[in-house]
């Protein structure tokens, strides 16, 4: 575009009204009152709760826009080389208040917004999440966003905005009944819809051979249909610095808007048809969270947002008119899980059909653009789509794959020579009727590095799914970075007054930028006033959860009773099941002890949450099971002092941010080997409460961190894991006795027609996730927390020395280890020339 500046006589005006707003007192009002009635035309007789909302977020936002400009005015002219992170996955959550405290506005808006009569705590709950995710996943990228922002790197997040973000959950007769989650109801403030960037994306369609001028053999993808993808941008601040970086979400719409050909024939369904077709590839999140769903529509949304992704990146690039060979100098694409790895086949596709360059000079592109990161090792959540669905929808793609493979193979076969079972090992294409395509197989060949998560998570990677790939790459190219939780949403945001109490020890809130500083709040553990203070930010919290849980359930707590949760995705690896079973056996343990036995009990409120995806039968059927035991228990006189269940309905980043500050205890118990990392046991642990745990995942890493006496692990470990299922499927293990019991329990109908749990407890036969094997060491730990629960002084002190050990699990230090050994990019801080 022509280079413009505003006239002379318009430039001092222009200079003056694109500097960022002043965050006085008055400012603040003015602001919220313009747009109170310009932008959502309200009148002080016509404003409520959520237009105060609308108003501040739109107030809020005009930073946000000021300092976004800034920083890509910044980056355009510095050209710097850039990390993408492209994810299909982004759970975000609410904005408000995490953008009124990474923009150090809270308490300027506390006192500008109460001088208008409403209250900013109302407000921050008037807005909903944005959901656009599944779990652990999303939610990663969300706090590597936060991070790349707060650490001034020059990054860019993509990924789809979905209109329906993941279902919201509502218990009918204590199972999960799944509704809409229309999120975008009332619009909303925090996205700019930029109809200026849009590109169009193709489907189906054929191949075309010819000979170019050079006489060259060369094949363009023609035909088929388009739709337009167009860009809405997310900004995401940093915590105290001017920059602010940018999530660009995909939507789609129609590139013809309307037939009238077909219209004017009267044919009007299908004049509408394409339309709508076009608009549905954005409409909804998967909500398959570790499991893979071989749907067409999910295929198109991968697509979709590969194509516009790249064609956006590409017009970056090009802005600059440097040499391809630049290109990954200049660019770094991160792919969160194999759900984008289609977009090294179609960088593949660009450079040699369109951009005109040799397959090899591309392929030597693309592998030094691409990184991977795997988030699984269970078969069931591997991606492989069918030959023939890729066929269809992308034709020339499903060629680019065969070609890669065969050359892959080929290489392969040079270095292993007549390994037959190799090559059918390592093949992008799994034989059989149909062929499908091994998507983990593509990005580990198309890119430089392949992280796992987790130490543990990483060395299964090596030894599992990509054992033969780290034969014939080296181990070189498969790296460990462990995962890492935002402090500023996690402790900062969600809980005031610990984050206060920290800041008030160390002096300020630098820690916030370096959480290895939080080690020198070990030196507080034995000090009784600062334990004192400690655990009463706990106790506050939990009344604050009980509230919560007083309000969605009826259900009254008491915040002196140990407060255990776990809240997650619902899955059989992760076992909620067990931890339901030792709430059923500790209730049968209750219900026979003596007035006086009961006395020395430790009181326990045992809380779940967590969605189950609409077709995992027997996720929603363990819900059913908590639900059920919870109408008993809480209605029993004779245990009530002593055990509350509660399933806390929704579980979602809103409800995290209350739940996870007021945990005492929180339960990480997967199978061992099969939660590539957690994230959110790292989050109980920086807000105070202890981890029982399997050793599995980051549970590992955090116990050697905070040392063995602050985390109570049990169960078998991976490496025994084969040999127990072998075991138990060829040698007629007897079930553990006390879950014998406990299903016992189940059966004599207490709590409820005990029919309906069967296949629940059916389960338990081939026992694939060794609950009985693992059940008693489960109840034996459980001991040892009650236990230790009853020396307040020395729980006190496990919680400090625990928290005051998280400094790595800080998502800046996993961004600091992609950056330095994967993108190798520099921060590129926005300077006050920019703003
Ligand atoms: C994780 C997924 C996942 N691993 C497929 N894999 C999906 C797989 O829609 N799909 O098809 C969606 C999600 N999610 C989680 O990633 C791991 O289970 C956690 O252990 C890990 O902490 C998290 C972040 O790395």
């Amino acid at each position: 575009s022509p280079a413009w500046a505003p006239p002379a006589a318009a430039e001092q005006i222009w200079n003056e009204f694109s500097k960022e707003e002043s965050t006085d007192e008055a400012t603040i009002q003015k602001s919220f009152i313009r747009h109170a009635t310009k932008t959502l035309a309200r009148s002080s007789y016509n404003m409520d709760q959520f237009a105060a909302y609308q108003a501040t977020a739109h107030s809020v936002r005009d930073h946000l826009i000021d300092r976004w400009n800034a920083t890509q005015h910044c980056h355009s002219v510095k050209d710097p080389k850039r990390v993408y992170y492209m994810s299909l996955e982004f759970l975000i959550g609410r904005t408000l208040d995490n953008a009124l405290l990474n923009l150090n506005l809270k308490d300027h808006y506390k006192r500008a917004i109460g001088g208008i009569g409403f209250t900013i705590e109302d407000l921050v709950d008037e807005e909903v999440d944005a959901a656009l995710g599944n779990g652990g996943l999303g939610r990663l990228a969300a706090c590597f966003m936060d991070s790349l922002a707060t650490l001034d790197y020059p990054a860019w997040g993509y990924g789809i905005r979905y209109e329906y973000g993941i279902f919201q959950q509502k218990l009918v007769d204590g199972y999960q009944t799944e509704y809409p989650d229309y999120w975008l109801t009332f619009g909303n403030p925090w996205e700019i819809q930029r109809l200026d960037v849009s590109y169009d994306v193709r489907f189906r369609g054929y191949v075309e051979k010819y000979v170019d001028v050079s006489g060259q053999t060369r094949y363009r993808w023609e035909g088929g249909e388009k739709v337009v993808a167009v860009a809405n941008d997310y900004p995401i601040p940093g915590f105290q610095t001017k920059n602010c970086i940018n999530i660009r979400l995909w939507s789609s719409k129609p590139k013809k808007e309307f037939d009238f050909a077909s219209f004017n024939e009267g044919n009007y369904d299908k004049s509408v048809e394409e339309q709508k077709a076009a608009e549905n590839i954005t409409s909804v999140l998967y909500p398959n969270d570790n499991h893979m769903v071989g749907k067409v529509l999910r295929l198109k949304q991968q697509y979709f947002f590969v194509s516009a992704t790249l064609q956006d990146i590409i017009r970056r690039f090009k802005k600059t008119s440097r040499p391809w060979s630049e290109f990954p100098q200049q660019v770094s694409i991160q792919l969160n899980d194999t759900h984008p790895t289609l977009s090294i086949v179609e960088l593949q596709r660009i450079l040699i059909d369109e951009e005109g360059l040799t397959w090899d000079e591309a392929w030597d592109i693309v592998t030094h653009t691409y990184s991977y990161t795997n988030h699984t090792v269970l078969p069931e959540a591997l991606e492989k789509w069918a030959v023939p669905l890729i066929s269809d929808l992308l034709p020339r793609h499903m060629m680019i794959i065969f070609e890669l493979n065969l050359y892959f193979l080929q290489r392969v076969e040079k270095l292993f020579p007549g390994d037959r079972d190799r090559l059918r090992r390592m093949s992008v294409i799994e034989e059989g009727h149909p062929q499908y395509v091994r998507m983990a197989h593509l990005a580990a060949i198309g890119s430089h590095h392949v992280n796992g998560v987790a130490e543990l998570h990483s060395e299964l990677v090596k030894t599992t799914i990509f054992a033969d790939f780290v034969e014939f790459f080296g181990k070189e190219k498969f790296v460990n970075v462990t995962n890492g939780v935002t402090p500023r949403r996690w402790l900062h945001q969600a809980n005031p007054g610990l984050s206060t109490l920290i800041s008030e020890k160390l002096g300020g809130t630098a820690w916030l930028k370096d959480l290895s500083q939080l080690d020198k709040i070990k030196a507080f553990a034995d000090d009784v006033g600062f334990q004192n203070r400690f655990m009463d930010i706990k106790y506050k919290n939990k009344i604050r959860l009980a509230e919560y849980v007083k309000d969605v359930t009826g259900v009254t707590l008491s915040p002196d009773a140990l407060f255990d949760v776990q809240c997650k995705r619902l899955h059989e690896y992760k076992r909620q099941h067990m931890n339901i079973f030792g709430v059923i056996h500790r209730y049968e343990k209750l219900k026979s002890m003596s007035k006086a036995e009961l006395e020395k009990v430790v009181p326990r409120v045992v809380i779940f949450a967590g969605k189950a995806a609409p077709g995992y039968y027997t996720a929603k059927l363990i819900i059913k099971l908590i639900t059920s035991v919870a109408n008993v228990v809480n209605a029993d006189p004779q245990t009530s002092e002593y055990l509350k269940l509660i399933f806390i309905p929704n579980y979602n980043v809103s409800v995290a941010e209350i739940l996870i500050p007021a945990s005492d205890l929180s339960q990480h118990i997967s199978t061992a080997g099969t939660e590539a990392s957690g994230t959110s046991n790292m989050k109980f642990v920086l807000n105070g409460g202890l981890i029982l745990g399997t050793v599995d995942g980051a549970n590992i890493e955090i116990g050697e961190e905070v040392g063995k006496d602050n985390i109570f692990f049990f169960g078998a470990l991976t490496a025994e894991v084969e040999d127990i299922r072998h075991h138990q499927m060829y040698h007629n293990v007897a079930m553990d006795a006390k879950l014998q019991g406990v299903i016992k329990s189940i059966q004599s109908g207490r709590y409820g027609d005990s029919v309906i749990f069967e296949p629940l407890l059916g389960t338990l036969r081939s026992d694939y996730y060794l609950l009985s094997k693992d059940f008693t060491p489960y109840l034996e730990a459980m001991e040892r927390v009650d236990a230790a629960f009853k020396n307040k002084s020395a729980w006190a002190k496990k919680c400090i020395t625990a928290a005051a050990s998280m400094g790595k699990f800080s998502s800046d230090r996993s961004i600091q280890d992609y950056a330095k050994r994967i993108w190798k990019i520099t921060p590129v801080p926005t300077t006050e020339e920019f703003a």
